[in-house]
């Protein structure tokens, strides 16, 4: 099974680290993107998110010619879709960019060709997939109604690399390959066998869905289980991380770390993908979302709380004349990464309350996008530790862990993400399990 031609729908924080090493295989690749900007920086060679290393993977695909952008689909052997998959208000799965990008690739297919659908998708997703494009292409046959016997092969593998190491992983992670018939399956194992050193493991396509939607479920239940004991360690006067380190020495306990909440693009969303299919039935997942959800709220309870604890102990002063240090602005550690991020909301929320100035640190990037750079004020660690009269630790990055320990000592400090209240942390050992 021979693929010339490649093509990835969709440019993002998947699909262009995928083109880029499909195209570091002398693969040709045509990515597609709606949006002309992202296609005319890869045309130059650039990339337009920040991953480590892709620059160099793009600048090299795109001048040796392997790799070329545009915003129409063209003809290619495999395509994969990697486009968002957000939610709507209600927490219902959103498939638009799904239903356009397959209608948008139909009319290029021929006998003979493979769709994976790579993103994050709810269960019935792949069928549903293959049921828009048999509709714009009646005169080709779809797995659905033709089995094994189908012109069109069609998949699910869904994309399960972390932000910040995706490169590495795209390659040694294994791949769970989910055909809608068994030789889809083996058609598209052939195409990720390209670069995957990883094992390629095969199912059917609702498996598959399931499979990504409940490995990022697990880790959101973990990470709510975690959130919770800190809530209730606070109300008895105990050190969460100290709790989490000592239970996470019995072998069969493997507990997550608290933090201000969960953020991103993953964890946070896919979770309602199997409670919008099962709402009665997936309680606990549910209630976990529930849990990491409210979390940013409960910081900034305790934020006031602290302020007029502050208060009290300075009668001299007025709210007005607290200034509030906000450390960490991205949704994770050692990341440029702001969106969906519980930090941001935090600083944000902290900037309607009543108290004289909120400063905030983020040593991951240089200068905020304009719509907050309006409202927040960056500024140094430097300058964040003399002022502020009150440290709200929210990410733990290289950076503060260890320094913070010792420069901010005589401040107050509200410890929300483990960086002085797990002194065993250093930049060396810390990691996110
Ligand atoms: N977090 C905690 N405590 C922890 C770990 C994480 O509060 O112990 C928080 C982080 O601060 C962050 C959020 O959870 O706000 C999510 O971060 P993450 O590192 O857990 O995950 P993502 O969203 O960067 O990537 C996840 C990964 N999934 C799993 O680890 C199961 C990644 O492999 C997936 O490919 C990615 O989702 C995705 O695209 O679905």
């Amino acid at each position: 099974m021979s693929f010339e031609t490649i093509s990835v729908i969709g440019l993002g924080y998947i699909g262009l680290p995928t083109a880029a090493v499909f195209a570091s295989r002398k693969k040709k690749v045509i990515g597609v993107d709606v949006n002309q900007k992202a296609v005319d920086t890869i045309n130059r060679g650039e990339i337009h998110i920040v991953e480590p290393d892709l620059d160099m993977v793009v600048h090299a695909a795109v001048t040796e010619g392997y790799l070329k952008a545009v915003t129409e689909p063209e003809p290619a052997d495999a395509f994969l879709i990697a486009v968002p998959t957000p939610f709507k208000d209600d927490h219902e799965p959103d498939l638009a960019y799904i239903e356009s990008a397959s209608k948008a690739i139909a009319p290029v297919l021929k006998k003979g060709d493979l769709v994976i659908l790579e993103s994050t998708s709810p269960v019935g997703a792949t069928e549903q997939m293959a049921a828009w494009m048999a509709e714009a292409r009646p005169d080709l046959t779809f797995p659905q109604t033709h089995g094994e016997e189908s012109d069109i092969r069609v998949a699910h593998c869904p994309e399960r690399v972390l932000p910040g190491h995706v490169l590495r992983e795209l390659v040694q992670n294994d791949r769970v390959i989910g055909g809608m018939t068994a030789k889809c399956s083996e058609k598209a194992a052939a195409l990720y066998k390209t670069f995957v050193e990883g094992e390629c493991v095969i199912t059917n396509a609702r498996t598959a869905e399931m499979c990504k939607l409940t490995e990022n479920s697990f880790r959101d239940v973990n990470i709510a289980f975690a959130n919770e004991l800190s809530i209730i360690c606070d109300k008895l006067d105990i050190n969460v991380w100290e709790l989490i380190r000592l239970a996470n020495r019995h072998p069969r306990v493997n507990i997550l770390q608290p933090g201000p909440g969960v953020g991103g693009h993953c964890i946070a969303v896919d979770p309602w993908f199997i409670v919008s299919k099962t709402p009665g039935k997936a309680r606990l997942i549910r209630t976990a979302r529930e849990i990491n959800d409210s979390k940013p709220a409960w910081v900034i309870e305790k934020v006031k709380l602290t302020v007029a604890e502050f208060l009290q102990a300075n009668p001299d002063k007025t709210a007005k004349e607290v200034t509030i240090g906000c450390f960490g602005l991205a949704f994770k550690p050692n990341i440029d990464d702001l969106r969906e991020s519980p930090a941001l909301q935090i600083t944000r929320k902290l900037i309607h309350e009543n108290f004289g100035a909120v400063v905030a640190v983020e040593p991951n990037v240089k200068e905020l996008p304009a719509d907050l750079a309006e409202s927040i004020q960056l500024v140094s660690l430097d300058h964040a530790l003399q002022v502020s009269d009150i440290l709200v630790l929210l990410v733990g990055h290289k950076e503060f862990i260890g320094t913070l320990n010792e420069l901010a000592k005589p401040k107050k400090i509200i410890d929300f993400c483990g960086i002085v209240n797990a002194p065993w942390n250093r930049p060396s050992v810390m990691r996110f399990r």
